[in-house]
């Protein structure tokens, strides 16, 4: 997080997709490139992480929000503000990946995401049979669904490492920035007392 003060740019970027998608050590590997093992989110993680930008330093608050069918009711209290979408999918998990689909669709569908970037994270790469970043693209519809947004689908896996450092760079380039049109600043303190106070977590 930018110092008080500084002109440092700050932007929230949310990570959402099913339970079990693998958000939480994607999150941890991604912050301290280390795999911890994991349980259900309930509630929200949030880490910060440093960047570089356009020649600027920047922060990125990442909030990984519980992805239970309970929990995505909460979602929508966090799009106001959110700079870009990271949208997780377990690319093994053929089975769920109608009910993916229809919570991305419902989570582009937010006024409060208008123009935001999408960054699809097609994860559990390392597993046999998964599904190919085409595939995946088909089976969401991309480039019908996002056809007013800036979006990328990049393959990884959260388990090995491969692609994450890949993720987190398309992360950087595609967030808007608070100077960018509609783009705002965050802040956690400040967000989780708009959170207290609209959900009840
Ligand atoms: P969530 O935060 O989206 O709910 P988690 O998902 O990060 O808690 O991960 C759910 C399970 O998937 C965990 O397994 C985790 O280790 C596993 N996982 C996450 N990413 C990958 C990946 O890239 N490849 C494989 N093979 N597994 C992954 P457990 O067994 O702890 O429930
Ligand atoms: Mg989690």
């Amino acid at each position: 997080m930018g110092q008080r003060g500084s002109k440092q740019p700050e932007a929230r970027v949310l990570l959402l997709g099913l339970d079990n998608a693998g958000k939480s050590t994607l999150l941890y590997k991604m912050k301290h490139n280390a795999s911890v093992s994991t349980v259900p989110t309930i509630g929200f993680n949030v880490e910060m992480f440093e960047a570089r930008k356009n020649k600027k330093n920047i922060a990125l608050t990442m909030w990984d929000v519980g992805g239970q069918t309970k929990m995505r009711e909460y979602w929508k209290s966090f799009h106001h503000g959110t700079a870009a979408v990271v949208f997780v999918v377990d690319s093994s998990d053929k089975e769920r990946l109608d009910e993916a689909r229809k919570e991305l669709e419902n989570t582009l569908r937010s006024g409060h995401l208008r123009g935001r970037s999408l960054i699809l994270l097609a994860n559990k790469q390392d597993v046999n049979g998964a599904l190919t970043v085409t595939e995946i693209k088909d089976k969401f519809n991309l480039t019908k669904l996002c056809s007013t947004r800036d979006w990328f689908v990049q393959p990884c896996s959260a388990k090995t490492g491969v692609g994450v450092e890949e993720a987190f760079r398309r992360v950087v380039q595609m967030v808007k920035l608070p100077s960018d049109s509609g783009a705002m600043k965050d802040n956690i303190k400040e967000t989780v007392n708009y959170l207290k106070a609209s959900t009840r977590f």
